[in-house]
């Protein structure tokens, strides 16, 4: 049998403004347990798992935002998920507000962690692509601030050998643009690990039927899974945070493109698979051998040119 990773989404349901981060990472804790419970040697949590999805709000004083933010990781809310992968030999990926300081200037981004089965860090990755909106919206019921919040991320797409694989990570936003996969499918990543907080409403596009919402998440978590042979998590915070909701659907998806495993609740739900890391094999050596396909001098306008320009006429 080829190399096998049982790899569990851990969705998290809605975590409000009242919830204490040690309380999450109680529930963070039992979803692990139960995902090593049934073998699993890595477990994929949210985007922000630890706080409420805070962007949805309009903050004027930097304290109020920073209240958000984990200024170190592990930290003392964090350790007993630490712990608990250690004591389990279990891995995970846990996408958290990170305040850092370099030479002295804070900085903010919206990060994830890749740990080892023995809680070491394996890498870090800092979200890309910001969605939303660097001012709050005149008359929004809600924001999405992340703008605002956090600046984009400054350590690339890496992916890293672990769990006889090799992973790369991304958040949220990240996984609707083609090119946060290809540049990992250019390193010859095997499983891409995610996490997303998706409001169910459109704050820029009013209305849009609620079921484009879901499609949209699968459809762009598919195509990058197929167009780079590679396996995609995706894990959801799902559910009402305070009246506002969240997408659920976190999802396991093969190189094929095809959904292997489906989160049916917006709860605290553990859905797991034993992925075959090979099964990408036969498309990274024929359908999408990048090496004999692709015509790069084609491509210049993807790095060159920003923002679409339309011909002249
Ligand atoms: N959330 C959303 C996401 O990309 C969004 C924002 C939703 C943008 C739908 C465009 C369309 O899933 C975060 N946190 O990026």
């Amino acid at each position: 049998m080829g190399r096998r990773l049982k790899v569990a989404s851990a969705q998290l349901g809605a975590v409000d403004l009242a919830d204490k981060r040690e309380d999450v990472v109680v529930r963070l804790v039992d979803m692990l347990r139960e995902a090593a419970s049934s073998g699993c040697r890595l477990v994929v949590f949210p985007e922000l798992a630890l706080t409420t999805f805070f962007a949805r709000y309009f903050y004027e004083s930097q304290e109020d935002v920073d209240r958000w933010f984990e200024s170190t990781m592990p930290n003392a809310a964090t350790r007993p998920l630490f712990d608990a992968a250690a004591e389990l030999g279990v891995g995970f990926y846990l996408g958290y507000a990170e305040l850092s300081e370099d030479d002295g200037v804070e900085r903010r981004f919206n990060s994830s962690v890749l740990v080892g089965p023995d809680a070491a860090i394996i890498g870090k990755y800092r979200k890309v692509h910001l969605p939303g909106h660097q001012e709050p919206l005149e008359g929004a019921l809600f924001h999405h601030l992340e703008k605002r919040y956090f600046e984009p991320g400054d350590l690339g797409f890496g992916v890293w050998r672990a769990f006889d694989s090799i992973i790369g990570m991304c958040l949220c936003n990240d996984r609707r643009w083609p090119e946060t996969y290809r540049v990992m499918g250019l390193q010859g990543v095997e499983m891409v690990v995610l996490g997303y907080n998706t409001p169910t409403t459109n704050i820029d596009q009013r209305p849009e039927p609620t079921h484009l919402r879901s499609f949209h998440n699968h459809l762009s978590m598919q195509a990058g899974a197929y167009q780079n042979a590679t396996w995609v998590v995706g894990t959801a915070k799902a559910g009402i945070e305070d009246g506002h909701g969240l997408l659920g659907g976190s999802c396991i998806i093969a190189p094929t493109g095809e959904i292997v495993a489906l989160a049916t609740s917006t709860d605290d739900e553990v859905i797991t698979h034993n992925c075959d890391l090979d099964l990408g094999t036969y498309l990274k050596q024929t359908t999408f051998d990048f090496a004999r396909h692709r015509r790069t001098e084609h491509y210049s306008l993807i790095t060159e040119r920003t923002g679409a320009s339309l011909p002249p006429g």
